[in-house]
């Protein structure tokens, strides 16, 4: 076996199923070859004669898959610190939004900014993600509601992808609101005979979502979507029940979503529901957080039915203004009570399931992608622990 680098003396995180808990093996040994991991596991089991262009000593230190932020819209214009003043002085979102701040304040500066701006701002903010041992990143449209910015939001999503050395998984959000210059059932039309099928067609995003919620569309509304995206070919994620149970998860259940996300005031015959699609449920701290919410997401009840659960920052200038997924790991333990197993595989397998992409990504396992976080810590809980702390040693994208 050639391998073009091996690394040695690793502790391995390999988050492969067959394995318990994180996957652990050490002392362990990662090879790769053509920007696949070609081996991944005990030192003791490298193939006998197995050698390599490279081989580097890891010293010991953590080796995880590269951390997957399955839930961002990183792509928008401006920025929402002045609503945020306004909601720490006791305004609250849901009224900020219905008088035309919120996400319509975003649409406006987002359809304002160039693609230019748009490819500055949100590159800026990938780095900072990147910097943080991320190697896959999703990101939503959503902040143009119109034909013309949504597609623009794509394309720029799109590029990012090609000028950085990560994976981007674009989704079509053009169900996020009611957009200020149309009514709602002609914006819901635009969306589904337009927007869908030209999207799909330009292969322009591999996903869709919509925001079912009291503010944004009904489950009526969101049931349309929803198929229409399955008309066009594409799969389906929901924003569902973060503000209010609107029986976004059954929904996103109906449409074998990838995922529903948020979840905060799903029921059990939603968690019954995802558990019997097989949907991911991911859970979104960082919003839980900035909204001072109270009503938790149902995790134990996701445990007890075996729902996959995954873990993102939901990156937005709204509701979650976090750049950091390793902060998203603590506020998932400290507030939700996920353990340090659950945490990690959040934001590596179960996130790589939450795409449809687990075939290529999300485990150290011979085949996938070389998509690896090198971590100067002993242990898998301390990428939990730190707050503010970033440990990231080396990041490798496809094998470099
Ligand atoms: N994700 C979203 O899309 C909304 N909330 C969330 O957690 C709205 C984001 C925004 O206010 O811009
Ligand atoms: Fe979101």
């Amino acid at each position: 076996m050639r391998f073009e680098r091996l690394w040695r003396n690793a502790s391995l995180a390999t988050l492969a199923p067959q394995r318990p808990g994180v996957g652990w093996v050490q002392p362990g040994a990662i090879g790769v070859a053509g920007g696949r991991i070609a081996f991944a596991g005990a030192e003791a089991e490298l193939p006998v004669g197995a050698d390599a262009g490279e081989v580097l000593d890891l010293e010991g230190r953590l080796v995880t898959p590269g951390l997957i932020d399955c839930h961002t819209h990183l792509v928008f214009g401006g920025e929402r610190s002045g609503e945020f003043e306004m909601r720490m002085a006791g305004a609250d979102y849901q009224s900020i939004a219905r008088a035309g701040g919120g996400i319509l304040s975003t649409v406006r500066a987002t359809r304002a900014a160039t693609d230019e701006e748009l490819a500055a701002s949100a590159g800026e903010r990938l780095r900072v993600l990147m910097a943080e041992g991320v190697t896959t990143v999703e990101i939503k449209s959503g902040y143009g509601l119109d034909l013309l910015t949504e597609l623009r939001m794509l394309r720029v999503a799109r590029a990012l992808g090609r000028q950085h050395p990560v994976e981007v998984a674009t989704t079509l959000l053009a169900a996020h609101a009611v957009p200020p210059d149309r009514d709602r059932a002609s914006y819901l039309d635009l969306v589904i005979r337009k927007l869908i099928p030209q999207a799909a067609r330009e292969g322009l995003a591999d996903a869709v979502d919509g925001y079912c919620e009291g503010i944004a569309f009904t489950p009526v509304e969101i049931r349309a979507v929803l198929a229409a995206a399955r008309c066009a070919g594409l799969p389906v994620k929901l924003h569902a029940d973060q503000l209010s149970d609107g029986g976004g998860a059954a929904l996103a259940a109906e449409f074998q979503a990838l995922s529903a996300d948020h979840l905060e005031w799903t029921n059990i015959e939603g968690v019954a529901a995802l558990a019997r699609s097989g949907t991911v449920a991911v859970l979104l701290p960082g919003a839980f957080y900035c909204l001072r919410e109270h009503q938790q997401p149902p995790v134990a009840e996701l445990r007890r039915r075996g729902v996959r659960m995954a873990l993102a920052t939901d990156c937005n200038p709204g509701t979650s203004p976090l750049l950091s997924i390793l902060t998203a790991l603590n506020l998932a333990a400290v507030q939700f009570g996920l353990t340090i197993e659950e945490c990690l595989a959040g934001v590596t397998r179960e996130a790589a399931h939450a795409l449809g992409r687990a075939r290529e990504i999300g485990t150290l396992e011979a085949g996938k992608r070389a998509d690896l976080a090198i971590w100067d810590v002993e242990r898998p809980a301390e990428l939990v622990y730190w707050i503010g702390r970033n440990p990231l040693h080396k990041r490798i994208w496809r094998g470099e």
